[in-house]
């Protein structure tokens, strides 16, 4: 056995490093212990714990190195734990729901304890040096959900191998592509299609990617004949096994229990890995789950009392002990005292986290009773000493702010009519006391460093007298084709992208000028072409990752959702996905290539920025900005643009469009019409006929829906006009009802209103094909004229007599 990197080692220091391990396994599993009682007594609400797992997570550990990423799971606590970024005390206070940073530095608890993350970012949001540290990806509870991002996380090596200038200008991000992907995953949550997704497009691939999975024959209660084919996963992943008839993975079956072996397997995953880039699944089997799945519920229900058993007596640790033992590295009693010391330790660590954790509450309690015993004094409220009276007692056991934050808020209004001077001092205590928790709990959704798109300066495109009108999308191609001149970091890949230069041709000749590994077809996998854009912007690049159509994204929204516009929320500003999500939507044909399901994009993506253009030069624009920054960001074109006629700009490549920056494309005074995409178009078309008839609209672009019009101008507009009509193509109430949320209450345009705010939208249903599908569907030039014009014959039927 060799130690990492080190050659042969001495007897000595061999036994100690056994003898480390084995204190490192039997932490974890004591501190699951303790955290399974601590939730028992109440002191933390949901436990997940690495026992049973222990083995296998400190033989991986073992070959990763500084620089090397991890993409895991709930399960990892072994594996953190070796590599140094977690210890008893951090899992207590992930379990108590410390929200402090320096004590639970995964998330400062926003997220569940055992959910790890290291950070990434400084907090002035600039990066690490990432190859000075143990990386890992912020995990999620949603299953298999790190899969999608192992795939770009795994290639970004390939990337930086392959362009050896590139990797050497950044040092922070690689070196020299020899950085290893290591993924975790139980048996159950292989059963999802992301799993297999992930491990075609990386076979595919080839890049450096270790798959662990933790086999322990159940997910929940649900056990491996209901959840997998042949009740195997590495049985049905054999076909991606390599071989004489061409590359794969390297597939290895090994025991949880077995030291030795464990230790071997890692050992011929990485070489391989980091020496040739070839993949590995290590399928971890005869796994244990000792105190069942998770702290909410017991696993005797569902496991028979041979397997219960069974469960003992292969329990890694305890086969880890006896190896030890019979194989003279140390006695019984050595490891007896080691177990000793390991309870004693445990509950120090215990100890300290539960009170760090609640000495500033504890000075806030006594802060609040101190206010609520002088308000007593001065009003006769009885309630109050019993508040005092539980509040007391809960501080013996364990105390929430919602405790007294509960009581001071309800006392408040019960003495808002009192003049006395304590009303004030319980105010500013209320208002304190919220504005710590907002930073604790409500910041960081995005990113306000000086990395933020919306500090990207607007730099506006120009025009001279020989400026020629080309079809929109020469546009886009020839800004693509300065922007990868320009940043060696830029990428672009997905379905048709590379080999005919997109769908649309946007990227035409971009492949043939700047590489393979730079501009890429991709198979035809969604979710990981999306997660290929999470991993390698993780990792230092600047990857535009294209959904085909708006239509597909759905397949993609999953690591949307949980992953990007999360991110760095979850991770309370530690990790960020500078990624751009390139798609074409709106109208054009048919069900699957109309939608504009823009609502259920706002929904989820609270997080990402999302900016909906109406014309290529400002989608080329928005790219620019959005490449300056680290924002995550999804840009729409229009589908029905790229031929129509726009003026090439003579400073292609360089403007920028700003973010959350409405442009009012045309003036007017009886009506606000608000719209965004190719509906803009639409609007503009029906003003023009309702000047005719005697109404005169001023018409908004939106341009991004989030952010959405930051300096409130659209409020400026209704001022003005006192109407609003918001037109779109999503279903009704969908991007809509968003925008009228945004105007009617947040600008407060209610104010200005002299009709009531209204919405045009398609039907609630998909579009269906041809040019009548889409008339009698989506909103047209005369849908909007006759809405705008009966919004106007009901403020005026005598001007506007009605049209029907
Ligand atoms: C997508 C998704 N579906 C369901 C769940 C609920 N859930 C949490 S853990 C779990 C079982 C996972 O089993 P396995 O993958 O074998 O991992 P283990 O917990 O046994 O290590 C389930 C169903 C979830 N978190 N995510």
């Amino acid at each position: 056995m060799t130690a990492k990197g080190k050659g042969k080692i001495s007897k000595n220091d061999f036994k100690q490093t056994i003898l480390a391990d084995y204190r490192l396994a039997a932490e974890v599993r004591e501190s699951g212990s303790q955290g399974r009682r601590d939730v028992l007594s109440g002191k933390g609400t949901f436990g997940i714990f690495g026992d049973g797992k222990e083995l296998a997570q400190i033989a991986l550990a073992k070959v990763f190195r500084h620089g090397d990423f991890r993409a895991g799971y709930y399960r990892d606590q072994a594996l953190m734990t070796a590599l140094g970024q977690y210890s008893p005390k951090h899992m207590f206070s992930a379990l108590y729901g410390d929200p402090e940073l320096e004590r639970e530095p995964s998330s400062g608890s926003r997220q569940m304890m055992n959910h790890f993350g290291t950070r990434f970012l400084n907090h002035d949001g600039s990066w690490k040096n990432l190859m000075e540290q143990n990386n890992s990806t912020s995990d999620m509870a949603c299953l298999a959900s790190q899969f999608p991002r192992l795939v770009g996380l795994a290639q970004a090596s390939q990337v930086y191998r392959d362009n050896p200038e590139l990797a050497k200008s950044k040092p922070g991000f690689t070196n020299g592509g020899s950085e290893i992907a290591f993924a975790t995953i139980g048996n159950s949550s292989c059963a999802e299609g992301h799993f297999w997704e992930a491990v075609n497009a990386i076979g595919v691939l080839q890049v450096p990617a270790i798959i662990s999975i933790w086999d322990d024959a159940y997910g929940i209660s649900v056990a491996n004949d209901v959840q997998m084919t042949k009740s195997d996963v590495s049985a049905v992943l054999s076909g991606f096994q390599r071989n004489e008839k061409g590359a794969g993975y390297e597939i290895i079956k090994v025991n949880g229990w077995d030291y030795p072996a464990l230790i071997e397997v890692y050992e011929k995953a990485e070489k391989l890995a980091r020496e040739e880039h070839i993949p590995s699944i290590i399928h971890v089997v005869e796994m244990t789950q000792p105190t069942g799945h998770s702290t909410s519920g017991s696993h005797e229900r569902y496991k028979s009392k041979e397997r219960m058993q069974w469960e003992k007596d292969f329990d890694c640790n305890l086969k880890f002990r006896e190896w030890i033992v019979e194989s003279g590295v140390a006695t019984k009693e050595e490891i007896a005292t080691i177990d000793k010391e390991v309870v004693a330790f445990v509950k120090v660590q215990k100890k300290e986290a539960w009170t760090e954790f609640q000495a500033p509450i504890k000075e806030e309690l006594k802060e609040v009773i101190s206010i609520f015993n002088s308000i007593s004094a001065q009003v006769n409220i009885p309630e109050i000493a019993d508040w005092i009276k539980d509040l007391n007692q809960s501080a013996m056991f364990g105390l929430f702010r919602r405790n007294f934050m509960s009581k001071a808020r309800m006392l408040l209004g019960m003495i808002v009519n009192e003049n006395i001077p304590e009303k004030a001092t319980l105010r500013n205590f209320i208002n304190r006391i919220n504005s710590e928790n907002y930073e604790r709990y409500n910041t960081k959704l995005y990113n306000e460093t000086a990395t933020s798109a919306l500090k990207v300066a607007e730099v506006k495109p120009t025009y001279n007298s020989d400026s020629e009108e080309v079809d929109a999308r020469i546009i886009l191609r020839d800004n693509f084709h300065h922007m990868f001149d320009a940043i060696p970091e830029a990428m672009i890949f997905g379905e048709d992208v590379g080999k005919i230069g997109g769908v649309n041709q946007g990227v035409e000749g971009l492949q043939d000028k700047f590489g393979e590994s730079r501009v890429a077809d991709t198979g035809i996998r969604e979710a990981t072409i999306i997660g290929q854009g999470i991993g390698l912007s993780l990792r230092g690049l600047k990857p535009i990752a294209e959904m085909q159509y708006l239509d597909y994204v759905i397949y993609g929204f999953q690591p949307m959702v949980d992953d990007i516009a999360s991110l760095h929320y979850r991770t309370h500003g530690g990790q960020i996905t500078p990624l751009i999500i390139r798609t074409r939507g709106h109208r054009l044909e048919g069900i699957w290539h109309s939608g504009s399901p823009m609502g259920m994009l706002l929904n989820g993506m609270r997080g990402m920025y999302l900016c909906v253009p109406r014309d290529m030069t400002r989608a080329a624009g928005f790219y620019n900005t959005l490449m300056q920054s680290n924002d995550p960001a999804m840009v729409i074109e229009c589908l029905n643009g790229y031929r129509i006629k726009e003026k090439l700009p003579t400073n292609i490549g360089e403007f920028r469009v700003p973010l959350g920056k409405v442009e009012t494309t045309r003036d007017g005074s009886d009506i606000t019409l608000v719209s965004y995409g190719s509906t803009w178009r639409v609007v503009m078309d029906a003003t023009e006929k309702l000047e005719r008839a005697g109404i005169s609209c001023e018409v908004i672009d939106i341009q991004t829906l989030v952010p959405f019009d930051l300096s409130h101008d659209i409020v400026e507009s209704v001022k003005k006009t006192n109407r609003l009509l918001v037109i779109d193509e999503d279903v009704p109430g969908g991007g809509t009802a968003y925008i009228l949320q945004k105007i009617v209450e947040e600008q407060d345009a209610y104010n200005y209103l002299d009709s009531e705010p209204q919405t045009l939208a398609a039907k609630a249903h998909r579009p269906p094909y041809g040019a009548d599908g889409d008339y009698f569907t989506k909103p047209s030039s005369e849908d909007v004229f006759e809405k705008v014009y009966a919004m106007m014959h009901e403020a005026n039927p005598v001007k506007f007599p009605s049209l029907y």
